[in-house]
């Protein structure tokens, strides 16, 4: 039997791309000068598209693939694709869950600190004399001890909460509802404003939805006030990115760190002038660990389709 033919939306590790090919026709349409004529020539036979987070699949794509059965995206985020357009076709999808949980909250915590004792521009101070011209490094703000918030308490929240909560901070969270297995303690607010109200470090680590885009927007930062910091690992349509340049610009709140970009990977030119941010290219996942596993799963999702066994991690 023929092997099933793949579209490919972005590259992947070597690691991957080799397995990927021996199991499968590849159609890689990131390399086609011209994506429709290439689409023209491939769509019609393609049953799988291997995709990434940031990539998905829109309802156009999907269109194009009339065979299309199954759409695998090597990463947890599936915003990117047009689940309805997925869903009135019977075309399953599935992600990349709880391979990526630890390594997202590392890097959620490790920007966190970063960010609170101001390690990128010490770093600087470091590297530029200024350690030996002028003295120690201005004093910065301590993280322990201080007021967690996390904007969705999913499998990355919990474990940026249980992260936080070694560093005693006090725990609270906001989502659609109260979890049923939130540890003891941890409290519930209903709101992005009333969290933001209790909170010095709010982290944003909520699956982005149409009813979430910027929920996190300028009264949420005025919430968080002049002392507060933001986080976001999360996706950048869940965050007004004008109101908070305004309120980082303004000195509203004490700083930010973020992962992700309107516009990726071009970033909005004011985020460079301001010195209360770290910027990170979107690589919270970005470990050879978790990009293996999340590889595998990728694949392992796609085998399991074709021969007929059941999904490993389909999107409900
Ligand atoms: C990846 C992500 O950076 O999991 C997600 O939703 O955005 C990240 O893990 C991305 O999917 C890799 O392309």
């Amino acid at each position: 039997m023929s092997r099933p033919q793949i579209l490919q939306m972005g590259p992947y590790p070597a690691w991957d791309q080799e397995p990927l090919e021996q199991m499968f026709t590849m159609h890689r349409l990131f390399e086609a000068t011209d994506r429709a004529a290439f689409l023209a020539q491939h769509g019609a036979q393609v049953r799988g598209i291997a995709t990434r987070g940031e990539l998905g699949a829109d309802a156009a794509l999907i269109a194009a693939c009339p065979q299309l059965e199954v759409i695998s995206v090597y990463g947890v985020g599936t915003d990117a694709v047009d689940l309805a357009a997925a869903r009135a076709r019977g075309i399953r999808v599935t992600n990349t869950p709880d391979v990526l949980t630890e390594d997202v909250a590392d890097l959620g915590v490790g920007m966190a600190l970063a960010l609170s004792r101001g390690m990128i521009g010490a770093e600087a101070w470091v590297r530029d004399g200024s350690w030996a011209a002028k003295g120690g490094y201005p004093l910065q703000r301590r993280l322990s001890g201080r007021r967690a918030g996390i904007l969705g308490l999913g499998r990355i929240g919990m474990a940026v909460g249980q992260r936080l909560a070694a560093f005693g901070m006090p725990i609270a969270y906001s989502g659609r509802a109260p979890k049923a297995d939130a540890p003891q303690g941890w409290t519930f607010l209903p709101d992005a404003v009333s969290l933001a109200q209790q909170s010095d470090l709010l982290v944003m680590a909520l699956s982005a939805t149409p009813e979430t885009r910027h929920i996190v927007d300028a009264r949420v930062l005025e919430a968080l006030g002049a002392d507060g910091m933001l986080v976001n690992i999360s996706r950048a349509a869940n965050l007004d990115e004008e109101a908070l340049l305004d309120a980082l610009e303004g000195g509203r709140i004490a700083g930010a760190a973020l992962d992700v970009f309107e516009g990726e990977p071009a970033l909005n030119p004011r985020f460079l002038a301001l010195r209360n941010v770290v910027l990170q290219p979107h690589h919270a996942s970005g470990t050879i660990e978790t990009r293996r596993a999340m590889g595998q799963l990728l694949r392992d999702n796609l085998a399991a389709h074709f021969a007929g066994r059941p999904l490993l991690s389909e999107v409900a």
